[in-house]
């Protein structure tokens, strides 16, 4: 291991705690500085992105806020599986949710936590519009012909 190697390791350090600690649009500032550093002190291509500053990219990028507003449109086949697989919706606590599910057969669509549910007839889309005031991971599912989730709703605090 070199030294430069250390050290950009604690400048991408440095960065992504100093970007943690700032929160929000800090955290890309600070992810910009620390990427900054690596160009131009150590002398890093910026056309071929190093192993550190992907890592400050891939930090600040998944530390950034989740949407104010998640759309979902999900359809749903006659086992109860969602057509494309398990979809996934992150929002941010306060945000609003517009979720639309379209089950093959008669079906009951069930948001856990939030505890709302609708009937659905066969082939006829049901839509939940909800404001996502309680953070967490939560399950939507369908209960025909059995009980299976078709989506992970994540609301970020
Ligand atoms: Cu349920």
């Amino acid at each position: 291991m070199s030294v430069s190697f250390v050290l950009e390791a604690v400048v991408v350090l440095g960065a992504i705690v100093m970007g943690t600690r700032a929160g929000g649009v800090g955290v890309g500032l600070w992810g910009g500085l620390g990427t900054f550093v690596l160009v131009f002190i150590f002398g890093e291509a910026p056309g071929e992105p190093p192993a550190a500053a992907l890592a400050i990219i891939l930090a600040t990028s998944g530390g950034s806020s989740a949407p104010d507003k998640a759309t979902a449109s999900i359809t749903v086949d006659r086992t109860g599986h969602a057509v494309g697989g398990l979809k996934h919706i992150t929002v941010k606590k306060g945000g609003s949710v517009d979720l639309t599910v379209t089950p093959a057969i008669a079906d009951e669509v069930h948001v856990h936590g939030y505890d709302i549910e609708k009937e659905a007839e066969a082939a006829k889309p049901v839509t939940f519009r909800f404001k996502a005031d309680m953070d967490g991971v939560f399950e939507v599912e369908v209960h025909k012909p059995t009980d299976n989730q078709i989506a992970e709703l994540e609301v970020e605090p």
